[in-house]
């Protein structure tokens, strides 16, 4: 028999980070975790840890450097990457929502028509504008989104909300939900069969960590 382990990236340091630090260790599973570590194997459990950029998780899930992760799916649905959905987290809840200047009177989703959207998640952005029938362009910009209106840089914004205060000190108001997202966990889709035993324990545990909170 070999000895199957298998490999979870996990965001290193954001807001994903410790709501999935708090799931594998409510799971039972023991590893270390410091700030400056990039890898960590597990004590108890047949798992090793590697601590990345959000962004590059889908992508290594993918590619089967890792063989599970866990990411917000507006990360996961923005990239269309091809790995299975095995489980929904319930943590890291927020929304992309479409977002304009707070003096505007806002008319439906028509007032988007001919405006210039900044968003760090264009492809999102247009398919929910062109399946409501609206034409406008999206600019890609990667980080303080808010701020761009303001500056002159576009008429509207399409970026994650979660209680709305950083809209709110930026002169804006939310006006229509594109996405809901929650953190999920992803697997690599051609997982061996020892590798699924592995994934089916742990789903195992988080569904009664998930039990035993409801
Ligand atoms: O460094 P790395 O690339 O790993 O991290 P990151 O900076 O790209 O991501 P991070 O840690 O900010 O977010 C990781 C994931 O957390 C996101 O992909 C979402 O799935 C989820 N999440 C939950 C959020 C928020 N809540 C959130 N509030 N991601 C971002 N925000 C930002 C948002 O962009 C906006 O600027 O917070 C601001 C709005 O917050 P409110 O509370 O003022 O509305
Ligand atoms: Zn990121």
């Amino acid at each position: 028999m070999s000895e199957s382990i298998i490999r979870v990236a996990v965001q290193k340091s954001g807001r994903l980070s410790e709501d999935s630090l708090k799931l594998f260790k409510e799971c039972g599973i023991k590893f270390e975790s410091g700030s400056s570590k990039l890898r960590s194997v597990s004590s108890n459990f047949p798992l090793e840890f590697l601590f990345l950029r959000d962004d590059d998780i889908p992508g290594y899930v993918e590619d089967g450097v890792a063989d599970i992760g866990v990411i917000g799916l507006n990360v996961l649905e923005e990239n269309k990457k091809k790995v299975d959905i095995v489980k929904e987290l319930g943590f890291s809840k927020c929304r992309l929502s479409l977002a304009i200047p707070r003096n505007e009177n806002y008319t439906g989703l028509n007032y988007f028509e001919g405006k210039n959207i900044a968003t760090s998640y264009p492809n999102l952005t247009n398919q929910f504008l062109s399946a409501n029938g609206v034409k406008s362009q999206t600019h890609e910009i990667s980080g303080s989104v808010e701020i761009a209106p303001s500056i002159g840089l576009a008429d509207a914004i399409c970026d994650i909300v979660s209680t709305g205060g950083t809209l709110l000190s930026n002169g804006l108001k939310e006006v229509a939900e594109v996405f809901k997202s929650q953190a999920v966990m992803i697997s690599n889709s051609s997982l061996n069969s020892e590798k699924k035993a592995i994934l089916d324990k742990l789903l195992f545990r988080i569904d009664s960590v998930q039990k035993a909170q409801n």
